[in-house]
C-alpha cells in the first residue's frame, strides 16, 4: 500500500507540475482540466519567440476563456512534434489537430497552392492580402479542401512568413551571376527548388529544424528565408552576408484535420475559428511592425545586408522556361488570378 499511495503521489505531482510547466507556457494538459475537455494539439516549425507563436499562446488563452476551458489549444512550436515532412503526415493522419505549414512545402501534398510562391509576383504587402484574402486565396483554400479525399482544411487567413532572402556563409548574392553553382538550402519544395535551379543553383532540400546545423557545419553555402526569421531563428551566428534578395512572398495556411475539427460543436468551432483568424491578423501587424527596424537588427548582429535589385533576377527567370513551366502547372485559370495581382508573367 505504502508503494502504491508512494508511485501514486509521485504520478499525480508530477502532472500536477507538467500541467503548471506547460500553462506558464500557454500549453496545457487536458488532464489537469476535466474529463470532457477537447484538446486540439497545434503544430508549427517557427521559434517560440516568433510572433507566429507569441500569438498562438494568445489566442489558446481566449479560447479556453471563451469555451469556459472546454476547448483546449496545445501550442507545440519549433518542430517538437516532427518536421515539416512529419508533421504533414501527422495532420493528415489527424494525429495533430492543427499544423501551419507554408505553401512552399504543401506543394508537396498539393501542387496548386505553391501559385502564391511564384518568383517576384507580389511587389509590396498591400498587393499580397489583396491577392491572398481575396480570390487568389480562395482558390488556393478550394484546392486544399478537395485534395486528398478532402482530410484537410485551411482557415480563412494566412500567417505571414514575410518576402524570402538569401543568406550565405561565402559570398554575397547582390546578382543571380552569384548564385551559379552555390550549394544552397531550401525548405522541401518543388517551387523553391525549381527557382534556384533556374537561378543554375544547387538547391538542397532540408526541414528547417536542420537548417541551423546544416550552416554551421558548411553542408550548404547559405539558406533563404524572411528576415524576421533570420532573426528569431539566430541563423545571423552562422551566416555572413543576408542579400536582400526577396524573390517570393512567403506566408503559411492554418491547415485542420477536417474530421478532428468536426467533433467540435458549431458554437466551439465558430469560437475557435474566430480567435485563430483575429490571432493570424494581429501576427501579420507585428510582422509589419518589425520591418522597419529589422535589417538595422541583424546588421547590428554581425550579418552584412546587401542590396539586390529584383531586375536581373527577374530577367533572369523570364530567359528561362520557370514563369512557363508553372503557368502550365498551375492553369490558365488560375494563372489569370495571379496576374490580376501580379501583372504579365507569362
Ligand atoms: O522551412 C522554411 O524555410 C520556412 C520556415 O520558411 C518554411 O516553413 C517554408
Amino acid at each position: 500500500m505504502a508503494d502504491f499511495s508512494r508511485r501514486s503521489f509521485l504520478k499525480t505531482a508530477s502532472l500536477a507540475s507538467a500541467a503548471a510547466a506547460a500553462g506558464s507556457l500557454g500549453l496545457y494538459s487536458s488532464s489537469s482540466l476535466g474529463a470532457d475537455v477537447i484538446t486540439l494539439k497545434y503544430a508549427n516549425n517557427l521559434p517560440l519567440t516568433h510572433p507566429m507563436n507569441v500569438q498562438a499562446r494568445k489566442m489558446a488563452k481566449a479560447i479556453k476563456e471563451e469555451t469556459d476551458g472546454q476547448v483546449i489549444l496545445q501550442v507545440f512550436p519549433s518542430s517538437q512534434l516532427g518536421s515539416d515532412t512529419d508533421t504533414l503526415a501527422q495532420v493528415r493522419s489527424g494525429a495533430v489537430d492543427l499544423f501551419s505549414l507554408s505553401p512552399v512545402i504543401l506543394g508537396t501534398l498539393v501542387p496548386a497552392v505553391q501559385i502564391s510562391a511564384i518568383g517576384f509576383a507580389f511587389k509590396d504587402y498591400d498587393t499580397v492580402w489583396k491577392a491572398m484574402d481575396g480570390d487568389l486565396g480562395a482558390h488556393v483554400r478550394a484546392q486544399i479542401a478537395k485534395a486528398d479525399d478532402g482530410k484537410l482544411f485551411a482557415f480563412e487567413k494566412m500567417w505571414d512568413n514575410g518576402y524570402r532572402v538569401t543568406t550565405t556563409s561565402t559570398r554575397p548574392v547582390a546578382t543571380p551571376d552569384a548564385l551559379k553553382d552555390m550549394k544552397l538550402r531550401v525548405p522541401p519544395s518543388p517551387i523553391l527548388t525549381s527557382i534556384f535551379k533556374a537561378f543554375d543553383a544547387a538547391p538542397t532540400a532540408i526541414n528547417f529544424a536542420e537548417v541551423y546545423s546544416a550552416l554551421q557545419t558548411r553542408v550548404v553555402e547559405g539558406q533563404e528565408n524572411p528576415l524576421t526569421l533570420v532573426d528569431s531563428a539566430k541563423l545571423y551566428e552562422v551566416q555572413k552576408y543576408c542579400s536582400l534578395t526577396n524573390h517570393v512572398w512567403d506566408g503559411f495556411w492554418m491547415l485542420g484535420n477536417k474530421t478532428n475539427f468536426s467533433k467540435l460543436s458549431a458554437e466551439q468551432q465558430a469560437i475557435v475559428t474566430k480567435h485563430i483568424n483575429a490571432g493570424i491578423l494581429a501576427q501579420r501587424e507585428d510582422l509589419a511592425k518589425l520591418q522597419g527596424s529589422i535589417r538595422d537588427t541583424l546588421k547590428g548582429k554581425g550579418l552584412e545586408i546587401v542590396e539586390a535589385p529584383p531586375e536581373p533576377f527577374r530577367a533572369k527567370l523570364a530567359s528561362t522556361s520557370y514563369y512557363a513551366d508553372w503557368k502550365k502547372t498551375f492553369g490558365d485559370d488560375a494563372w489569370a488570378i495571379l496576374e490580376k495581382y501580379a501583372g504579365k508573367l507569362a
